[in-house]
């Protein structure tokens, strides 16, 4: 395919912390699988964006906070809602980046998730669909023009932040090797279909020549 990479692109790191790889909170099968992939493609571009979850204690997205099991799901005022084990709690070891990410080059850090009564799974608004996060004035001002995304998770931060990409005009693609999924009740399957119909691209790292 031979995607070639310039100023005017960027790479968007997802939640690549602890909390989301194995001995987590909210463990990702094969999670830490995406560090080494993300710390090569990250050597590729200029411009690096990490999104980190970044939750208070007693989100609403937490079980714990409805007295609810994980997995399960709550009505919000913005909608239906999985219920997740409590994680990326702010200033904890789990909501940190994974030791071995390595992108010292990485330009901006953009948390999502503060806010105690909507959750944020897309770097670029939250979950109510209003408030953003900056990250498209931001690549915006930065003349980017295409995301590449990778990271954690798949079917749910990930696909959101490509979805929100796209309404934000971007171009995006996503590195397929370099993100793992949930997969809760087939999520994974319609998120890659919901990204092909939103006219997301999907290719691997050994495409980028
Ligand atoms: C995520 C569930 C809850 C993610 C974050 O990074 O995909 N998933 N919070
Ligand atoms: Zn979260």
């Amino acid at each position: 395919m031979g995607l070639t990479v310039s100023d005017q692109n960027a790479l968007v790191v997802v939640d690549v912390q602890n909390d989301f790889c194995p001995g987590g909170a909210l463990a990702v099968v094969e999670g830490d699988a995406v560090v080494p992939l993300a710390n090569t493609l990250a050597r590729r571009f200029r411009n690096v964006v990490l999104t980190q979850d970044w939750h208070p204690a007693g989100h609403a997205s937490f079980a714990s906070t409805h007295g609810e099991a994980p997995f399960e799901t709550v009505e919000l005022s913005y909608g239906t809602q999985v219920l997740w084990p409590d994680h990326c709690v702010q200033g904890t070891d789990g909501a940190a980046f994974h030791p071995g990410l390595d992108i010292p080059h990485a330009r901006a850090v953009i948390r999502k998730g503060l806010n105690p009564a909507v959750d944020s799974y897309s770097g670029f608004r939250e979950a109510d669909r209003t408030t953003p996060t900056g990250l498209a004035g931001y690549l915006r001002d930065l003349g980017v023009g295409r995301v590449f995304l990778c990271g954690l998770a798949t079917d749910f931060c990930v696909a959101w932040t490509g979805y929100d990409a796209r309404e934000a005009g971007l171009d995006v693609v996503l590195v397929e090797d370099a993100c793992r999924g949930i997969d809760l009740g087939g999520s994974l399957a319609r998120a890659h279909a919901e990204m092909d119909a939103r006219g997301i691209m999907r290719i691997t790292s050994a495409d980028l020549g």
